[in-house]
């Protein structure tokens, strides 16, 4: 079993919990009108209202979450649906190769398709078997264990599936967009 120093990607810190980590407010939202939606360069595009989302069988991943600020959250337990659940679903069109991310608020990221088939990438909706607090992205989030934190979108509500990569909220704000903890890949280089 490696030992928990070597589960600390290069220059990060392992923190407790998940810090309050909050840019603005904290986006509302209603049971009977929220939707998850996919669309885009898909044969089948997809819309699932809150009930549709929570009656599709749920699975449990245990992942760290690395944030590009230095913390480390080790062993997060999540309960969600496989993003790659979804992805087989809505049948990508063979030029599909990117996806941006959408959030209530206005957030989005960007992530390479063959990101969303990765076992341990979940679309979350419980973490330590509860559902998700508002704070943490309530009623649905992306959980990307592989990437810095910034790509795991909290309060999400759509996946665009694109042929190009397509720069998102922090992509843009010049944070990297390839996001590797491992290789400390925080900001875009130029
Ligand atoms: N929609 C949205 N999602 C977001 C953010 C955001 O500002 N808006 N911040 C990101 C950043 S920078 C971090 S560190 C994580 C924090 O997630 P946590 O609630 O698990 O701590 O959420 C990410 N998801
Ligand atoms: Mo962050």
């Amino acid at each position: 079993m490696p030992s928990l120093r070597d589960r600390l990607p290069p220059g990060q810190y392992m923190a407790k919990d998940l810090p309050v980590h909050l840019a603005g407010s904290i986006p509302l939202w209603n049971p009977e009108t929220w939707d998850f939606r996919v669309f885009g360069l898909v044969e089948s595009p997809l819309t699932l209202s809150h009930a549709e989302f929570e009656a599709i069988p749920r699975v449990e991943r245990i992942s760290d979450l690395h944030d590009v600020s230095t913390w480390s959250v080790l062993d997060n337990r999540w309960e969600g649906v496989p993003a790659r659940e979804i992805v087989a679903r809505v049948r990508p069109l063979p030029q599909a190769a990117f996806v941006l991310l959408h959030a209530d608020g206005g957030a989005s990221a960007s992530l390479p398709l063959s990101d969303l088939l990765r076992v341990d990438v979940l679309l979350a909706t419980r973490r330590g078997g509860v559902v998700l607090p508002p704070e943490q992205g309530a009623p649905l989030r992306i959980v990307v264990p592989h990437r810095y934190a910034f790509k795991s979108l909290r309060w999400l509500r759509a996946i665009e599936v694109l042929d190009r990569e397509q720069k998102g909220f922090f992509e843009a704000r010049g944070y990297s967009a390839s996001a590797d903890p491992w290789k400390d890949d925080r900001f875009a280089e130029s």
